[in-house]
């Protein structure tokens, strides 16, 4: 059985996934406004990935004999300064969802749940991967000062990104 305390952390979890996988959403919109429909794929995808990661605690929660409960999602982002500040907002947002999945796996060990513990440490892998993956591609965002050509040869290079769902 899960405690209290966890299973209310792992639907907050659940839900900053849910709320990652709409932040991204809203981030594929601006640039299929800007008729710059790879870079939007490169976050379809990444909501693909959010909602994978959702569905993941959801399943788990289930398993363990837990409760789930969806909560509120809020209003995302939608009107952007620019492409650059897109991407600041991305690598910000992962940054802010590895320090939950840091509380919460403190948390697990607090309470000496093993397949709590267990569990995240999928997450704690997986958010090396998101930060990375968030900082390069503003880092490349910046080089090309999120415009002109290069723009263009990132929606390109972006239009052939793919989710592949990661081993459970
Ligand atoms: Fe779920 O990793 Fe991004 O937010």
């Amino acid at each position: 059985m899960l405690s209290n305390k966890l299973q209310s952390e792992l639907n907050k979890q659940m839900n900053n996934e849910f709320v990652s996988e709409y932040e991204y959403l809203s981030m594929a919109a601006y640039f299929h406004c800007m008729n710059l429909d790879g870079i939007a794929n490169y976050f379809h995808v990444q909501t693909q990935e959010e909602h994978f990661h959702a569905m993941k605690i959801f399943h788990f929660i289930i398993d363990k004999g837990g409760k789930v409960e969806l909560q509120q999602i809020a209003k995302p982002d939608y009107d952007f300064a620019s492409p650059i500040v897109v991407f600041e907002k991305a690598l910000e947002h992962e940054k802010k969802v590895t320090r939950s999945i840091n509380d919460l796996m403190d948390e697990a060990i607090k309470e000496n749940d093993h397949a709590v513990n267990n569990f995240l440490r999928w997450y704690v892998d997986e958010q090396v991967e998101e930060e990375a993956m968030a900082s390069k591609s503003l880092g490349r965002m910046q080089l090309i000062d999120g415009k002109g050509e290069g723009l263009l040869l990132l929606d390109q290079e972006f239009a052939s990104r793919s989710f592949i769902a990661p081993k459970e």
